[in-house]
């Protein structure tokens, strides 16, 4: 079944008009097709570019980033200021489209499109604030400041499962810092990204910048490769799994390019014996069958207190066991589902060989561990998605199954205990990669040990101190440490990644003054 809703929605967002999309019958072998993973079913054909076609694109994004960057800045933010206004007007089809197309549920699918609407109003007040800093010079007469100037075209590469937020917090930023955009979507998620692009892009156009947004659709071989070799771009902005961004970073680095890398998360909860455990149950179910487990966010560890683990064991499994009973796993465009489908057959099947390992490697699974029966669906009409169960897998004390130190992006959670606080930090940062983590205590000791300005607590690019590990809001940094890749998109300063920096002296006298000192005469 294809709900009601699709053809509506792609004829709203314009998704038809674009020349690389067709209707999924007329699909060749030059084409991806869009299947919907609630139902397993085809949405549309979307034409898969050439090395060309990227080249075109990126020649013509560097015209336009020459155009762009003599815009002044409070213009380019007005211009920022109409592209958010289109996506407040656009706010449910696309997020519609995006639940339709990865899965994620309707309210989940308007979120992300809230995110863009946000960080372009936080781009429209950036754009006159995009401060340097002065310092005394040394030197009589001389004055030292630093100012920020355009970098040059943006390559965005983005993942399925946020397939607009990641742009809107790359392409708001860049698009006020003066630089333009080319933006490779996963192609899993393309019709989001036509649509997604298609709104900044017109109303660019009608500001006389037609080629500030660039959108290429193809694979990582044809276009993806060539993209972060090539020198055009200053910076590469890539959001994805470890794996995908050790080969940008690698390819990046070699030509001495910039990267911001967003990759996985392994994301704990620990529960102190003081928390108000009401609140860390909502936010571990939240955080951990949200976006059915696919967001880099998602928690995947929960590190509970000796003292009160049982009982708290249980009540997530009882929570998890309803998700099921009461039928709310489905039709993500279904307003009572808390849970869609995953985005496609492989990560059932990931999801399947992660739950095998933990068992052999001495997991307990305590509730979910299977594929969902088609009987628990809400609506039985669209059993051929992709959906699991919520999984609750039980580690053995004070220690991870060797499976848990792996990003599996599905819905499920490991549990362990711990003792102490200093085991229960040892073990939040006991992963290779450091994006989220979060405490619940009502200690303001324990806080401060998990926040600890020595940097002995959280190892994560973003703690949270009693509310859970996703669901991030855009005016902070957002990123993470270690094998997360250490960028930083979104808030606070993370616009500096977008632009040049350059020290300026100027000396106003007439004495020749060498630094440090130096006497030349
Ligand atoms: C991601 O999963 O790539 O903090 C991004 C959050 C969201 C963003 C997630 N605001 O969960």
């Amino acid at each position: 079944m294809t709900t009601a809703a699709t053809p509506s929605i792609l004829d709203t967002l314009g998704i038809w008009d674009d020349p690389r999309v067709v209707q999924s019958s007329d699909a060749t072998d030059d084409h991806v097709l869009v299947e919907n993973p609630a139902t397993g079913e085809p949405i549309a054909g979307v034409r898969l570019q050439s090395s060309a076609e990227l080249d075109e694109t990126t020649t013509k994004s560097v015209e336009a980033f020459k155009a762009w960057r003599v815009v002044p800045a409070p213009e380019r933010g007005q211009v920022v200021r109409a592209i958010g206004d289109a996506y407040r007007e656009y706010l449910e089809p696309l997020g519609e489209l995006i639940a339709m197309e990865m899965g994620k549920i309707r309210a989940e699918g308007i979120g992300e499109v809230q995110e863009v609407v946000d960080i372009a109003d936080f781009a429209v007040g950036l754009s006159r604030q995009l401060h340097g800093i002065t310092m005394p010079s040394e030197r009589a007469q001389h004055i030292m400041k630093e100012q920020y100037l355009p970098l040059g075209p943006v390559g965005v590469i983005t993942a399925f499962n946020f397939p607009c937020a990641v742009w809107g917090w790359n392409a708001m930023l860049a698009a006020v810092c003066g630089d333009s955009l080319v933006w490779k979507p996963s192609l899993l998620a393309p019709l989001t990204a036509i649509a997604t692009n298609r709104l900044a892009q017109q109303v660019a156009a009608e500001a006389g910048h037609p080629d500030l947004f660039g959108l290429i659709i193809g694979a990582d071989d044809e276009v993806g490769e060539p993209m972060i070799a090539d020198r055009r771009y200053p910076l590469i902005s890539a959001t994805g799994s470890c794996r995908m961004g050790r080969r940008v970073g690698a390819v990046v680095a070699g030509r001495l390019g910039k990267t911001l890398l967003e990759l996985g998360g392994n994301n704990a909860i620990i529960v102190e014996p003081d928390a108000d455990l009401d609140l860390a149950l909502k936010s571990i179910v939240f955080g951990s069958v949200g976006t059915c487990g696919q967001r880099c966010t998602s928690t995947r560890r929960a590190i509970i207190h000796e003292s009160i683990a049982d009982d708290f064991i249980a009540k997530i499994a009882t929570a998890y066991k309803s998700v099921v009973d009461n039928k709310r796993i489905g039709d993500p465009l279904d307003e009572s589902t808390l849970m869609g489908p995953l985005i496609h057959e492989e990560s059932v099947l990931a999801f399947e060989n992660a739950i095998k390992a933990a068992t052999e490697q001495g997991g307990e699974v305590l509730a979910g561990g299977k594929r969902l029966d088609p009987g628990n669906l809400a609506n039985e009409a669209i059993r051929g998605g992709h959906y699991v169960e919520p999984t609750l897998i039980r580690m053995p004390a004070g220690t991870h199954l060797p499976i848990a130190l792996d990003e599996t992006f599905a819905p499920i959670l490991y549990a362990t205990t711990y003792s102490t606080l200093d085991e229960a930090i040892a073990l939040q940062n006991a992963v290779d990669q450091g994006l989220s983590s979060a405490i619940f205590t009502g200690s303001v000791r324990a806080m401060g040990r998990f926040l600890d300005p020595s940097g002995a607590g959280s190892d994560c690019g973003l703690a949270y101190v009693n509310l859970g590990t996703s669901g991030a809001e855009i005016g902070g940094a957002f990123g993470g440490e270690k094998d997360t890749g250490g960028g930083r998109e979104s808030g606070s300063d993370a616009w500096k990644a977008y632009m040049r920096r350059q020290t300026c002296t100027m000396h106003f006298g007439d004495s020749f003054a060498l630094a440090q000192g130096i006497r030349f005469e």
